[in-house]
């Protein structure tokens, strides 16, 4: 198993928390360094059309990519301990808060659309982070209101067992300590975040504990 990884993507934090929660370790662990525009170089281009990290092989081929369709693979093809819940309802339930953060938040923050803002647009720095807080923000509420609202949310976002909905919580929390977003005014989500946080599988899977990380983001 190959895996197309950076220390600071958050898709990528999300199918490592999956991969440690299988107990599964990559092979080979390729870096596309997202700060100097690794993937888009031809290389990467080649693995995935994308130019989006993650990225998976897994024995020969072919390549999957997307952390949300990459985790349900390994749900599939690894069952034990499961990602989602058995029953109809409660697999649409933890889908549909992933997809908070997989679908709807994180792909408004990532490289290419703050590259975009700041390189074609021209907007300021301010006003670029005015954007990728928001729309964190958005997220985490979105997330905070259904949490905090639905009986099926226990010690973790569904029932008392792990689920793709807390990674994707995860993901969301520590995307927002990347850009000083506090998570104060939405406490079922950072409860949960700070639950998972305790957990192995997710501690060593957290971006600043990745090879090539800086010992903090200096914020
Ligand atoms: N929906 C994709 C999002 C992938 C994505 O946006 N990855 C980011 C890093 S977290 C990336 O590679 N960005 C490169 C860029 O924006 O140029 C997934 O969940 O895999």
């Amino acid at each position: 198993m190959k895996f197309y990884s950076f220390w600071r993507s958050l898709a990528a934090f999300r199918v490592r928390i999956a991969l440690n929660i299988k107990g599964i370790v990559p092979d080979e662990i390729v870096n596309v360094d997202l700060m100097k525009g690794d993937q888009c170089q031809p290389a990467y281009k080649a693995v995935n059309p994308q130019m989006l990290l993650p990225a998976l092989v897994d024995g020969d081929g072919p390549i999957l990519f997307q952390s949300v369709a990459i985790m349900e693979y390994l749900d599939e093809t690894r069952p034990e301990p499961p990602l989602l819940p058995k029953d109809p309802r409660g697999r649409a339930r933890v889908r549909a808060l992933a997809a908070i953060n997989a679908s709807d938040s994180h792909p408004l923050m990532v490289p290419r659309v703050r590259n975009f803002m700041e390189h074609e647009l021209k907007l300021d720095e301010p006003t670029r982070n005015k954007w990728v807080k928001h729309w964190i923000g958005e997220g985490l509420a979105a997330m905070e209101g259904h949490l905090s609202r639905d009986k099926e949310t226990r010690t973790f976002a569904h029932g008392d067992a792990v689920t793709m909905a807390d990674i994707c919580v995860v993901a969301q929390a520590t995307g927002a300590g990347f850009f000083n977003v506090d998570t104060m005014p939405y406490p079922t989500v950072k409860r949960i975040a700070e639950t998972c946080m305790k957990i192995e599988a997710f501690a060593k899977a957290h971006p600043l504990k990745q090879p090539g990380a800086p010992a903090s983001l200096g914020h």
